[in-house]
Order: C-alpha cells, then sequence, then structure tokens
C-alpha cells in the first residue's frame, strides 16, 4: 500500500513538477481577512514601470511574482500576502503625507484605473491591499485649506443666514473655514495665515504645509466617511492610520473617540475592512487606543532601533524577550480578543534595521525570525528583506529598491534630498540565486508562518529553558500548539526534556549550523531559531 502511494505522489511530482507531497500551504491566509504578512512600500522607490525613474502602481503590479507568486513552495518570491502602499493621492511632496485631492492617484503614480488593476491583481493572489490614510491633516495647498484662507482674508459680510453679501464666500460664510482649527491667538503648534496681519492662525502640528483638520466638525466626518467609502469600493481592503496620536494633540480620550468612530465607519462599510494606526507612543497608550476596536496599532515598543526586538538581539537577551512577548500578548487580548499585534523592524520613518543590526547577517536574519514569527500581523518594510541600510535624513530611509547589480530595468531614482544613500552587497536577483542571503531566509521564514496558525493567532506562553540567551514560548490556538525558540546567544544550547511530545516543524539557521530534536534535548546553534509542533 505504502509504495502504491508513493508510486502515486511520485507520478503526481512529474505531472506538476513541483509541488512535494508534505508542501505547506497557506493555512493561516484563509481563517481571517484581516489578518496578513504585510509589506510596506514606498512607491516612488520600489519599481519604475516608465522610464521616468519614479515608482509606479503599474511597477507593484510588474513584481507581484516577486512579492507572491502563489505558490508558497517557490524561493523566488518572499509570499507577503499584504501590501501597505504609503500615500498615493496627489501631494507636492515626494512622500505625499500631505494630500491635495483625496479621490484621485498622483500621475507621478500612475491612475485611479492603475489603482483598481492592482487590486484586482493582488486579490486574485489572495493579497489584500492598505493604504495609507492621512486624516489629521491636509497639504496647505488643498482647495480646503485655499479657500477658508482666502475668506479669512476677505473677513466677514454684513448678511446673516446662508446668504453671502461677497461674490466669493466671506469667513462666516464659507464651511471651509471649520474645516481647519483657526484661531486669533498665536501659540504652539499653529501658524499665522498669510494676508490677515496676525489677525489669524491654524493649527499646523508638524509642519505649515500640513494644516490639521477639525475632526469635530461632522462636515469634515462625512467627508472622511466619503473618502473610505470612495477607496474601499475602488479595491482597498483597509487603511494605514497616519499620526493618530496627532488627531486631538494631548488628548487620548479624542484620539480613542476619534479612531471608535472611524473604525465603525469603516466597518460599515466594508465589515473585513482592516485598519492599523500609527501609533508611535508608549505601551500604555497604545493599550488604551486598543479600547477604540481598531484591528491593530503598530507595536512601537518591540520595533524600532532601540525597541525589543532588536535590543534583545543585540544583547543576547532571549529569555526576557519571551517574558514581554507573552505580557504583550495577553495584555492586548485583555483590551480587545479581536485585536491584532502589528511588529515590525522598522519603516519610512526610522533608521533601517540592518544598521543597528551591525550589518551582521547572523543578527539580521535572527532579528527577522523573531518579529515574523511574533503573533500577529508583521510588517516588513521594502528593503529590509535585502537589509538595505539608510539613516539620518527621512530620504535616506526611503531610497531606491535594489533588484539587482547588474540589471537596471525599473530601477527608480531615490529622493533626491537624500544626503546618503548606500548600496546594498548583493540585490534581490543576487539574493535569490544565494541560498544562504537574508532574502531567502525572509522567504523561508514566512513560509513557516503562513503555514501554522498556531504562530500567528496563538496565546503566547513563556517557556523557561534555563538559558537567558533563548527566547522560547509555546504559542496555542484551538487545538494546537507549537513552540518557537530563538537562540539569540553566540553560544549553542541544549535544552534537555522541555519539548519531549514535540516534533520540529522548521530548523532555521541565522549563523551556522542547523537546529536539531532528539530524544535527549533540542539542540539550538548559536543564532538559529527552531519551531515545533505539539504532537
Ligand atoms: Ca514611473
Ligand atoms: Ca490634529
Ligand atoms: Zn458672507
Amino acid at each position: 500500500m505504502k509504495r502504491i502511494i508513493s508510486a502515486v505522489i511520485l507520478i503526481s511530482l512529474l505531472l506538476c513538477g513541483c509541488v512535494q507531497a508534505s508542501a505547506p500551504t497557506d493555512a493561516v491566509a484563509a481563517i481571517d481577512p484581516r489578518v496578513r504578512t504585510y509589506y510596506e512600500i514606498f512607491v516612488a522607490s520600489f519599481y519604475d514601470s516608465d522610464g521616468d525613474g519614479v515608482g509606479d502602481l503599474k511597477g507593484i503590479e510588474e513584481k507581484l511574482d516577486y512579492l507572491n507568486d502563489k505558490n508558497l513552495n517557490s524561493n523566488g518570491s518572499l509570499h507577503v500576502t499584504g501590501l501597505w502602499l504609503m500615500p498615493i493621492m496627489p501631494s507636492p511632496t515626494y512622500h505625499k503625507y500631505d494630500v491635495t485631492d483625496y479621490y484621485s492617484v498622483d500621475e507621478e503614480y500612475g491612475s485611479l484605473a492603475d489603482f483598481e488593476s492592482l487590486c484586482a491583481a493582488c486579490r486574485e493572489r489572495g493579497v489584500s491591499v492598505i493604504i495609507d490614510l492621512v486624516l489629521n491633516h491636509t497639504s496647505s495647498e488643498h482647495e480646503w485649506f485655499k479657500s477658508a484662507c482666502s475668506s479669512l482674508r476677505a473677513g466677514e459680510c454684513e448678511n446673516d443666514g446662508d446668504d453671502c453679501a461677497f461674490s466669493t464666500p466671506c469667513a462666516k460664510h464659507n464651511d471651509y473655514v471649520g474645516y481647519y482649527n483657526f484661531s486669533n491667538v498665536n501659540q504652539g503648534g499653529y501658524t499665522a495665515v498669510s494676508g490677515t496681519n496676525g489677525g489669524w492662525y491654524y493649527e499646523s502640528r508638524f509642519w505649515s504645509g500640513m494644516p490639521d483638520l477639525n475632526l469635530d466638525n461632522p462636515s469634515v466626518r462625512a467627508e472622511i466617511e466619503k473618502i473610505v467609502e470612495f477607496w474601499l469600493e475602488k479595491g482597498a481592503d483597509g487603511f494605514r492610520l497616519d499620526a493618530v496620536t496627532s488627531y486631538y494633540t494631548g488628548s487620548n480620550e479624542g484620539n480613542t473617540e476619534f479612531l471608535a468612530w472611524l473604525t465603525d465607519t469603516a466597518k460599515g462599510i466594508k465589515r473585513d475592512a482592516y485598519l492599523v494606526a500609527e501609533t508611535w507612543t508608549d505601551s500604555s497608550t497604545i493599550l488604551s487606543l486598543y479600547e477604540s476596536g481598531v484591528d491593530s496599532c503598530f507595536n512601537f515598543p518591540f520595533s524600532q532601533n532601540d525597541g525589543s526586538i532588536i535590543s534583545a538581539v543585540n544583547t543576547q537577551s532571549g529569555s526576557a524577550l519571551a517574558k514581554s512577548i507573552e505580557r504583550w500578548n495577553a495584555a492586548l487580548s485583555f483590551e480587545n480578543p479581536d485585536a491584532i499585534d502589528a511588529p515590525f523592524l522598522t519603516n519610512h520613518d526610522n533608521g533601517r534595521s540592518a544598521g543597528a543590526l551591525k550589518r551582521d547577517l547572523a543578527l539580521e536574519k535572527q532579528a527577522a525570525a523573531v518579529y515574523l514569527l511574533m503573533p500577529g500581523n508583521p510588517f516588513i518594510y521594502y528593503g529590509e528583506e535585502i537589509g538595505m541600510t539608510g539613516s539620518g535624513k527621512d530620504e535616506n530611509k526611503r531610497a531606491s529598491f535594489t533588484w539587482s547589480l547588474s540589471d537596471d530595468t525599473g530601477l527608480t531614482l531615490s529622493p533626491k534630498d537624500a544626503d546618503r544613500v548606500e548600496t546594498v552587497s548583493a540585490g534581490v536577483a543576487e539574493q535569490l540565486a544565494d541560498k544562504n542571503s537574508l532574502l531567502r531566509f525572509y522567504i523561508e521564514v514566512i513560509r513557516v508562518r503562513n503555514s501554522l496558525p498556531a504562530v500567528v493567532f496563538g496565546e503566547v506562553a513563556a517557556l523557561d529553558t534555563g538559558f537567558d540567551t533563548v527566547c522560547a514560548y509555546t504559542s496555542s490556538y484551538g487545538e494546537s500548539t507549537v513552540a518557537v525558540v530563538h537562540n539569540l546567544g553566540d553560544e549553542a544550547v541544549e535544552i534537555p526534556s522541555t519539548f519531549e511530545g514535540y516534533s520540529l516543524y522548521a530548523g532555521l539557521s541565522c549563523g551556522e549550523g542547523k537546529p536539531r530534536l532528539s530524544k535527549e534535548n533540542l539542540y539550538l546553534p548559536p543564532n538559529s531559531t527552531a519551531v515545533l509542533e505539539k504532537r
């Protein structure tokens, strides 16, 4: 019987040529449409489809095989299941975090039709698309703001009711004046409205080119509802919410209320819409923001170069990290049982992780294994998977993606004000061909993550292995339990008895040698990760 089965498998292998009998499948994606392995893209720096040096939406669609080729077993694709596109709406700046039109695509990036096409192509591959939604402020070039300022300059007419005496509406008769936070008092975070002789100021927490919206204004909320509906209808699966701690500067209550309203609004339009909030703040504030019901808040305390993950990898503090992951996981579930953690190593506002990890390949792989195997939705910032560097000015952190060292096809220009752009020693093409590369490691870890729901949805319990350098925890989901074990140390360890009753699902080598599970112990070489399944 066994031989017959083997023969059948062999024939199937010969017929389809690729699929192994025990091939991992993407078991995670089918469970919850909000739960994905995300990839953050700065569109301008990713892939240029038309040769103008600026990355574009068509370029992303052309590179979908790199992002997810629908075959979890291939070594030529990252197998990410979600994309976060940094702002794509028209804007006067290179980064586009100051929007001039919420219902369009910046022409540098393409058209609305390109966006719809990209979303459809992604959907066909089971890849979700979320877009940056910048609601704290608009551009000072937005028509709403320009109109409001010209009315403030014109002053108020004598008429009451809706009937304005001026040919263009006066300050009293222009609804857009109420869209922003204007004040007669100059105060911190405000900028003078030009042409009003110091009579008017506007709230602009980030920069004079970014006037803060008055999010209490019902007309503004109605507009936001229209914007959310517009993009969900065009094919977006959700939104990355920019600057949520600045919605109501200094009022966590205000921020939480608005986030709750926004979450209800989006989910009222599309039940499975996914929202992830930029919560660049401390743990307790993040936990309180989860009370809004938002799906995810970015896990800033674990992320960034001085956050828990990179610090633990650099200081070989494994057991403390396991306890932190357990505590954080429990705290999130307490605030909101449906919360989805959102760990990352870095993003477009932070120095790239390779620098903080001393450009040490073993450490880069180790940090990747830690965040990619945490519960929730990990967010990979484009270029992290090939070890790009970049720090200092923001432009340096958003540099041109290196597809190949020898082929310029699709190559973008880096932001023009970057003052230090370093090249990687190997691009995508070279790293795909090298089984020891960082990129191939990302592919391997994502394959494990996407095929094991208990890793992603699990409830975490730290395990004490007796080694300070070892980060070990179990993650349980329904009937299944997995153990994730990282040896962050520079010495091999042998852990006796803890993993009796487990089998080794994946032994990942970050440096030299692979983890091994025997009757006696779990052997972990320096910088390595084992993922085990409870039998
Ligand atoms: Ca282009
Ligand atoms: Ca604000
Ligand atoms: Zn008037």
